[in-house]
C-alpha cells in the first residue's frame, strides 16, 4: 500500500467519534443476526458469498466443457454429460449469477452510500430477495437430482416440454428466483426517488446508480415475463394445456419469442451496471471530471428502453417473416449508438487525465478493450444476412462471452476491488492483483478469440465432437481457459487472504468523490452515515472535494454534513497524489 493511503488513516484516528464506535461488521455479530439483518451493506454481503459459490460450480462445469473438447471424441465425458454439463454451466451463470451479481451485491452494497441515504426504502423486501434467490438455488439443485436438464440455457420447445423431469424443477427455479431480481428493482427504484441526501439533485448522481436505475427498470418490466413463459411451460407440462407443444395445438415459436422478449433486456440487465461501474472507475482512476455526464446517464435509459424492441434478432433463422426481421436488424443497430456514446465519452474522460492504474482501472481498461469487441461482434451477428451464416456456431459462444465476461464480469470484478476497502476495511495485495488482471486478460482472449474464429469457420455450438481441422484452435481455447481460471482463482486467493492479513484501509484510498468514500468511515457505521451529508457538488467534481479535504482529496470521511458545516481537517499531504490531483 502507498504512503498516501497510510496518510489517510490518521486523519481517520483523530476523527473517531464515541457514539458510534461500532462499524457494521461488529454491530450485531452471530450468525442468527446475519441472517436476519436488514443492514443493505450485510444483504450485499450474503448476496456476494452465495453467488461466489454459484460463479466457482459454474466455473468448475465450463472447464470441464472445455477440457471435453481438448480433443476429437470422448475425453473426459459422455455425450449425454456434456449436454447436461454445458446446460448447467449456462443456466448458473445467467440466471444465478449474473442477472443478480452487480445490483444485488455492489447495489445492495453502494446504492445506499452514494445516495447519502441510511437504507434502501425496503429493507425487509430487500432480505426477502436473498431468501427468495436462495430458494431458487435449492429448487436448482433439486432439478440435478431428479434428473438433470440438457436443454440448453435456452430451454426451447418442443424439446423443452417433453423431455426430462429436472426440466420441471429448474424452470421452476427460475420462476421463483426471478422474484429476487423484481425486489431488487422494485426497491432501488424507490430508494432512488425517494431517499436521496438533501441537495442530492438528478444532475448530481453518480453514473453508477444511474445504471442501477436503468437496470432496475428493466427488471421489473421484464422478469415478470420470463416468469410467465416459465410458468406456461410448467402448466404445459403438468396440465397438457396446449401453448407451445404442436402435438397440443400449441406453437413453439412462439416460446422464443417470450423467451427473448425477456432474455434480451435480462442481457442489459447483465450489462448497465457494469457501464455504471464503469464510469465511477475512469473518472476516479483518471481523476477527471467524467466527459458527457448527461449523454452517459441517459444513454442507459436509451439502452434500457431500446433493449425491449430487438428480441427478434435472436430468431433471424426460425421462420420470422422477411419484413420481421429487416426490421429487428435495423433497430439492433439503433443499440450501437448510445453503447458508442459511452464507450467515446469513457474514452474522451481519460484523455490529458492522470491516469493512476491500480488493479481497479486495469479491469476498466480491459473492459472497454473486450466489450468494444463484444459490441462489435454483435453488431455482425446483428446484420442479417451475416446471420444467417453465424446463427449457432461457435461464433455466437465467442460473442457473448465478450460481452459477458469480458463486459459484466470484468466490471464486477473491478469494482470489487475498488470497493473491497469499504466492504471489508482491508487493502488486497497490489501487485498479486495486477497479475491476476493480466492472467484473465490473456487467459480472456485465448479462450474466446478462438471461438469466433472457429465459428466463423463453421464449428456448431452445443457440440460434443468436431472434425479434425477444429483441433487446434479448440486445443488453443482450451489451455486459454486453464490461464482463465488461474487468474480468477488467484483473486479469490488473495481475497480471502486480504480479509484476514491485509493493511487496514482508510475512509478513502483512491481519493475519489462520491458519498461513500468522502462521508463514510473506513469501515461504515451500521447507519452508513453519522450525519446526514448536505449535497453540495457533482459526483466527478475532484478539485471541490480536494478543497473540503485540505487539497489532496486523501479526506478522512466526515465532511459536509447537516448539522456540522466545517470542514474536516486536513489529512497529511504526500508528494505524489497531491501532483496528481
Ligand atoms: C471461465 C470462463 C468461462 C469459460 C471457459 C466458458 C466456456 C463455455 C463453453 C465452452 C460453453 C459451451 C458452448 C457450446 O458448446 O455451445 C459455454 C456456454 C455458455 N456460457 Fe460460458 N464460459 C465461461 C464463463 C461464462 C460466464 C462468466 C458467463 C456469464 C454469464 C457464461 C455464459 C454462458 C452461456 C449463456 C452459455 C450458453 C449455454 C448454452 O448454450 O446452453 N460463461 N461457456
Ligand atoms: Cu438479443
Amino acid at each position: 500500500m502507498d504512503s498516501a493511503t497510510k496518510g489517510a488513516e490518521v486523519g481517520h484516528e483523530e476523527h473517531h467519534d464515541e457514539a458510534h464506535d461500532q462499524n457494521y461488521l461488529q454491530y450485531e455479530p452471530g450468525i442468527w443476526n446475519w441472517l436476519t439483518t436488514k443492514d443493505h451493506k450485510k444483504i450485499g454481503i450474503m448476496y456476494a458469498v452465495s453467488l461466489a459459490v454459484v460463479f466457482l460450480v459454474a466455473g468448475v462445469l465450463a472447464l470441464m466443457v472445455r477440457t471435453e473438447l481438448v480433443s476429437q471424441g470422448e475425453t473426459i465425458m459422455d455425450a449425454d454429460t456434456y449436454n447436461q454439463v454445458f446446460t448447467m454451466h449456462g443456466i448458473l451463470m445467467v440466471f444465478l449469477f449474473l442477472v443478480p451479481s452487480i445490483p444485488a451485491i455492489l447495489g445492495n452494497f453502494v446504492l445506499p452510500l452514494q445516495i447519502g441515504a441510511k437504507d434502501v426504502a425496503f429493507p425487509r423486501l430487500n432480505l426477502a430477495s436473498w431468501y427468495v434467490y436462495m430458494i431458487g438455488a435449492i429448487m436448482t439443485c433439486a432439478a440435478l437430482y431428479f434428473g438433470g436438464v440438457d436443454t440448453g440455457w435456452t430451454f426451447y420447445t418442443p424439446y423443452s416440454s417433453t423431455t426430462g423431469g429436472g426440466v420441471l424443477w429448474m424452470t421452476s427455479a427460475i420462476f421463483v428466483s426471478g422474484f429476487a431480481s423484481i425486489f431488487t428493482g422494485l426497491n432501488f427504484i424507490v430508494t432512488i426517488h425517494k431517499m436521496r441526501a438533501p441537495g442530492m439533485t438528478w444532475n448530481r448522481l453518480p453514473l453508477f446508480i444511474w445504471g442501477l436505475y436503468a437496470t432496475s427498470i428493466v427488471q421489473v418490466l421484464a422478469t415478470p415475463v420470463i416468469g410467465i413463459t416459465m410458468l406456461l411451460l410448467i402448466l404445459e407440462r403438468t396440465l397438457g394445456i396446449g401453448i407451445f407443444d404442436p402435438a397440443l395445438g400449441g406453437d413453439p415459436v412462439l416460446f422464443q419469442h417470450f423467451f427473448w422478449f425477456y432474455s434480451h433486456p435480462a442481457v442489459y440487465i447483465m450489462i448497465l451496471p457494469a457501464f455504471g461501474i464503469m464510469s465511477e472507475l475512469i473518472a476516479t482512476f483518471s481523476r477527471q471530471r467524467i466527459f458527457g455526464y448527461r449523454a452517459i446517464a441517459l444513454s442507459s435509459v436509451a439502452i434500457a428502453m431500446l433493449g425491449f424492441l430487438v428480441w427478434g434478432h435472436h430468431m433471424f433463422v426460425s421462420g420470422q417473416s422477411a419484413i420481421s426481421s429487416i426490421i429487428f436488424s435495423l433497430i439492433t443497430y439503433l443499440i450501437g449508438i448510445p453503447s458508442g456514446i459511452k464507450v467515446f465519452n469513457w474514452v474522451a474522460t481519460m484523455y490529458r487525465g492522470s491516469i493512476w492504474l491500480q488493479t481497479p482501472m486495469l479491469y476498466a481498461l480491459s473492459f472497454l478493450f473486450l466489450f468494444t469487441i463484444g459490441g462489435f461482434t454483435g453488431i455482425m451477428v446483428g446484420v442479417l444476412a451475416v446471420d444467417v451464416h453465424l446463427h449457432d456456431t461457435y461464433y455466437v459462444v465467442g460473442h457473448f462471452h465478450y460481452v459477458m465476461m469480458g463486459g459484466s464480469v470484468m466490471a464486477l470484478l473491478g469494482g470489487m476491488h475498488y470497493w473491497w476497502p469499504k466492504i471489508t476495511g482491508r487493502m488486497y495485495n497490489e501487485t498479486l492483483g495486477k497479475i491476476a488482471v493480466f492472467l484473465i486478460f490473456v487467459g480472456f482472449n485465448a479462450t474466446f478469440f478462438t471461438q469466433l474464429v472457429l465459428g466463423a469457420k463453421g464449428m456448431p455450438r452445443r457440440y460434443y465432437d468436431y472434425v479434425e481441422r477444429f483441433e487446434a484452435l479448440h486445443q488453443i481455447s482450451t489451455y486459454g481457459s486453464y490461464i482463465l481460471g488461474a487468474g480468477l482463482f488467484l483473486v479469490l486467493f488473495y481475497g480471502l487472504y486480504s480479509l484476514f492479513y491485509g493493511e487496514k484501509a482508510s475512509a478513502n484510498p483512491w481519493a475519489a468523490a462520491t458519498l461513500e468514500w468522502t462521508n463514510v468511515a473506513a469501515l461504515p457505521d451500521p447507519h452508513n452515515f453519522v450525519r446526514t451529508p448536505l449535497v453540495t457538488r457533482g459526483p466527478y467534481d475532484f478539485h471541490l472535494a480536494d478543497e473540503v479535504f485540505g487539497g489532496d482529496g486523501m479526506g478522512d470521511g466526515a465532511t459536509k454534513t447537516l448539522d456540522v458545516p466545517e470542514p474536516a481537517p486536513a489529512a497529511p499531504e504526500t508528494a505524489e497524489e497531491s501532483s496528481k490531483a
